[in-house]
């Protein structure tokens, strides 16, 4: 018996928990965002980590059900930081898998109902190895979703593959650079060249760039200075439940 086949059932019985990890502004540190991420914390082999459950759900078939219950979540936490938190954009991360399902209409409608006023505080997080995969149907679905006000955002901008070709395609507003190239940026090295080139790319398309995983000051203060706007990371804040982002956000002055 594998976790994922538990995965409809813990569905069912609240078991899983969206956490949101704080996106700060690097000028100034201030929170404008943050990633929902999912958690499972009672699984049966353990709190399982989305990087190991993830894939085993999609391989199982259960990758619409799991990214359904994403959206719903997402939007139930929505409800409370449109009216507490104006200013605050929200990522989401769905399987690649669920792209070619009925969850891109199933999100689409949850969008038509909220208006383009709120779904721009909405960002979908797309891998660039997933964007190779794309065809005419989900490009097309993409393409609504953004006109009815949804934010893209390239996430783990640099590992994937065929990358240039799709930024100029996609126009994203966003993107995300993978954390590999963070870890080294205090070494004067290739990391601190390549995240160079990467916030120059982002800037000169006039896209928004997030450093993901900055875990020291260091890294933080050579990430302003190379021009990048936003990071988050476990130097910033941990990935948290709702209640405790609220709070920390209504802590702002
Ligand atoms: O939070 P953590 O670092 O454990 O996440 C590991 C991986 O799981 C990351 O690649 C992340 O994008 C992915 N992930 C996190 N939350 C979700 C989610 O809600 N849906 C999907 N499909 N993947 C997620
Ligand atoms: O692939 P994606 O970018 O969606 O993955 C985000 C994952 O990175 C989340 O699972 C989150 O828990 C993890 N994460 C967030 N901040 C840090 C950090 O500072 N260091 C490391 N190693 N992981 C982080
Ligand atoms: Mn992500
Ligand atoms: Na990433």
């Amino acid at each position: 018996r594998f976790a994922e086949h538990n995965l409809p059932e813990a569905i069912r019985s609240g078991a899983l928990q969206l956490v949101f990890q704080p996106r700060v502004r690097l000028a100034d540190r201030r929170i404008v965002g943050a990633e929902a991420l999912l958690r499972w914390p009672g699984a049966s082999i353990g709190a399982l980590s989305p990087g190991c459950f993830v894939p085993a759900a999609e391989r199982a078939g259960y990758a619409a059900l799991l990214d359904r219950w994403v959206i719903d979540s997402l939007l139930r936490a929505m409800q409370q930081l449109f009216a507490s938190a104006p200013d605050c954009v929200v990522s989401f991360n769905l399987s690649a898998a669920s792209l070619d399902s009925d969850v891109p209409r199933y999100l689409l409608t949850q969008l038509d109902a909220l208006g383009p006023e709120r779904a721009r505080r909405l960002e979908m997080e797309i891998t660039e190895t997933s964007m190779a995969r794309l065809d005419d149907d989900i490009l097309d679905a993409i393409d609504r979703l953004r006109r009815q006000g949804m934010r893209l955002a390239v996430d783990d901008f640099g590992v994937g593959y065929a990358s240039l070709t799709y930024l100029k395609q996609f126009r994203t507003e966003v993107i995300k650079i993978d954390r590999s190239f963070v870890t080294g940026l205090a070494e004067e090295g290739i990391d601190r060249h390549i995240v160079e080139g990467l916030v120059g790319l982002a800037r000169g398309l006039g896209c928004e760039v997030v450093a993901e995983g900055v875990e020291t000051a260091d890294q933080a203060r050579i990430l302003a200075q190379l021009g990048c706007h936003q990071a988050q990371g476990y130097y910033f804040y941990q990935p948290m439940p709702l209640a405790d982002f609220r709070q920390l956000l209504e802590s702002q002055p």
